[in-house]
């Protein structure tokens, strides 16, 4: 077929350490699905493309907390994953793993091709290294405070709270997450891409990037201004792929290097299932084809910035069109936790629910552009008031109206009014609305423009009352049906990106092929006398009782998790005398404002009685500056000065973190300089 648009589409390849749940299905499975469903309907040639990421720190630490081997991990999870996808109505059309020989061997390819380009920089550094476990501690093997906004959770490869991603010689304050001991710095040799060369390149290739999400965008010019320091390209491991060079023996490939290549392998293991191994070559080397890339926030830097680095400097490869990244769900108000049982799993949904019922609810929930929040109740409300109040109910009535006094078939249309007509219409104005909002990956946007049209139709079929048209005029209820079957009908195709399921069900009852195409919707699409039948209702509500149960039922698992949930342990005992040490004081913070680069940071000047202090405190997730003047705080005032995003802090705020991860702060109603003993 001449000139069909080539569409590559991948989503993030989950580590295969655990299961999946609701927030990896929001952040990077569930939008990819929506798209590619509405796209195959196009007449584009779509492949899409998953997989497991089996490499790294989260796979081996996850093996050292169950005492199994990294293998065992992989193989256990990268099963039941594949298999929950599939369940959940994902349609990847290939789900590799990153430990396959092909993806080896396509990553040391890679690899070698720009070492022998002379891409990276080969430097012997120090590096965090834990004496008692002999081990360098790269990446999640270490954790400490982030530079960039104070959170104390970081890991040495990424800040989870702001997304900056880092090396673990950048971590204030590093913990060795073997042993919990202070890591020393010892003398290693690695490979490093030198991002900063390649920057201007790569702004130039930025620059040229069309539609891309204010989000995504805002991340990679911050990066891009911050200016992108070398990054090593291989570890210290022996999990993982083995670099391709004899001197470099007992390293491997980092995680970031090879995961995002499994992307290429699982394309050609894709192309040699279906007997054509050159296929991928179709959808990575030709410049016709569009790639997207579907992630999570966390993954924009490496989507964005390093892979296509990767990319441009190997040659012959495609880049993105776009990485349509999505922010974080929350879960009932809180963070979604695996450690912390606070997560719903949908291997366990699935026990209870359809898959169609979740995907609209999380599709109309998504966080596309910020933040969002999944709570059982609105679950409940998305299926009760929208699924079974509006489409289910609107295309059953239209249906069993027809069955009883329309001898099941498409009535004719005869004279129509107006208010069919303009009706009839919005067949084609809704689908233009929800075709630009697939096209701009306005997830939410479609869906809602979808429903608009079934809540058209349940309002339309409510003014023109069929019930007592069809004593007194039949042919205007003969009208109101032939409307209402149309509108039905048109919404069992236009809704099918996003229930698949549901819709099949539904377009079986007017006899409609499940092969249609985006095109064939219109506002004709059932010929008068076609014969359609009732069948079962689509959705039925939910109570109130299972909902409260899976309220419990998260609660439960989260006390399970950690019967003190939230609640750090306590540190170590300390010496009278060290705590005497701190000098801590009341004080008023008398003016707030934000640090410009930083997304977390405040620069706020605080009376301490005997003077005024600049204190940079990483607050700004949860107050406004405006609102700060005024609050009474207590301030450790002999804390040494030090450097923050170029702003010099002496002392810090205390605050306290309440167990759904507020800050709130220690407050005092004692006068500005004060003594807290
Ligand atoms: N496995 C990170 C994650 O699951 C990583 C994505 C790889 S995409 C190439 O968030
Ligand atoms: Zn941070």
């Amino acid at each position: 077929m001449p000139n069909r648009k080539r569409i590559l589409v991948t989503s993030a390849l989950p580590y295969a350490n655990g299961p999946i749940h609701l927030g990896h299905l929001a952040g990077a499975y569930l939008t990819p699905d929506f798209y590619v469903r509405y796209k195959r309907r196009t007449d584009a040639d779509v492949a899409f493309i998953c997989g497991s990421d089996e490499h790294g720190v989260p796979i081996t630490i996850a093996a050292e907390k169950e005492g199994v081997t990294p293998q065992d991990i992989v193989d256990r999870y990268h099963g039941m994953n594949k298999k929950v996808f599939e369940d959940f109505g994902i349609t990847f059309d290939y789900y590799g793993r990153t430990s396959s020989k092909v993806h080896h061997e396509t990553s040391q390819e890679f690899f070698t091709t720009l070492h022998k380009k002379g891409f990276f920089k080969k430097k012997t550094e120090e590096q965090l290294y834990d004496a008692k476990a002999d081990m360098f501690l790269p990446d999640r093997y270490v954790k400490g405070t982030c530079p960039n906004c104070g959170y104390e959770e970081a890991y040495g490869d990424q800040c989870e709270k702001c997304g900056t991603s880092l090396s673990p010689t950048e971590l204030i304050d590093p913990v060795s997450a073997l042993s919990g001991e202070k890591p020393e710095l010892k003398k290693t040799e690695h490979w490093y891409m030198p991002l900063g060369d390649v920057q201007p390149k790569l702004e130039k290739w930025i620059e040229t990037r069309e539609n891309w999400k204010p989000n995504v965008m805002g991340q990679v010019k911050s990066w891009l201004t911050d200016g992108l320091a070398d990054r090593a390209a291989t570890r210290d491991l022996t999990w993982g792929v083995p670099v391709p060079l004899d001197e470099a023996e007992g390293k491997v490939l980092y995680v970031w290097f090879d995961a995002p290549i499994g992307y290429v392998s699982a394309t050609k293991e894709w192309a040699q299932e279906q007997g054509k191994p050159e296929l991928w070559k179709d959808y990575w080397q030709n410049e016709d084809t569009e790639l997207y890339h579907f992630i999570g926030k966390d993954n924009i830097v490496f989507h964005c910035i390093m892979f296509p680095v990767i990319l441009m400097e190997h040659g012959d490869y495609v880049l993105p069109k776009n990485v349509p990244a999505n922010e974080f769900l929350n879960l009932e108000g809180k963070k979604l936790s695996t450690s912390r049982g606070w997560a719903v799993w949908l291997h366990e949904y699935l026990e209870e629910f359809e898959p169609d019922l979740l995907r609209y609810a999380l599709g109309t929930t998504l966080p596309e552009s910020k933040d969002s929040d999944f709570s059982w109740k609105d679950f409940q409300m998305h299926i009760n008031t929208e699924l079974a109040d509006v489409l289910g109910n609107f295309t059953n009535r239209s249906l069993s109206f027809t069955a009883n006094y329309a001898e099941g078939k498409v009535p004719e249309l005869i004279e129509p009014s107006d208010l069919d007509q303009e009706t009839l219409d919005a067949i084609e104005d809704q689908k233009e609305k929800v075709t630009q909002a697939y096209e701009n990956f306005r997830f939410k946007e479609a869906i809602n423009e979808t429903m608009n049209l079934a809540r058209i139709g349940n309002r339309y079929f409510t003014e023109t009352e069929p019930w007592k048209t069809r004593k007194n005029d039949p042919v205007k209820c003969g009208n109101t049906l032939y409307v209402s079957l149309q509108i039905s009908a048109a919404l069992s195709c236009l809704f099918d990106p996003i229930l698949p399921a549901k819709m099949k069900q539904l377009r079986a009852q007017f006899g409609l092929s499940d092969d249609f195409s985006w095109s064939d919707i219109n506002a004709n699409m059932l010929a008068e006398g076609t014969a359609v039948t009732q069948g079962d209702i689509l959705f039925n509500k939910i109570e109130d009782d299972i909902i409260e149960e899976q309220i419990q039922k998260l609660h439960d698992k989260a006390a399970a998790a950690d019967p003190t949930p939230d609640v750090p342990e306590l540190k170590k005992d300390i010496e009278f005398g060290d705590f005497m040490k701190i000098d801590l004081r009341a004080g008023e913070i008398i003016s707030a404002e934000k640090i410009e680069k930083s997304n977390k940071l405040l620069k706020l000047k605080v009376n301490i009685g005997l003077e005024e202090r600049t204190i940079v405190s990483g607050i700004a997730n949860d107050f406004h500056a405006e609102n700060l003047i005024g609050q009474k705080v207590s301030v450790v005032a002999n804390l040494a000065p030090k450097k923050l995003m170029g702003v010099e802090s002496q002392g810090m705020i205390l605050m306290a973190e309440t167990p759904e991860g507020e800050l709130k702060f220690v407050e005092t109603t004692a006068e500005p300089g004060s003594p807290i003993t």
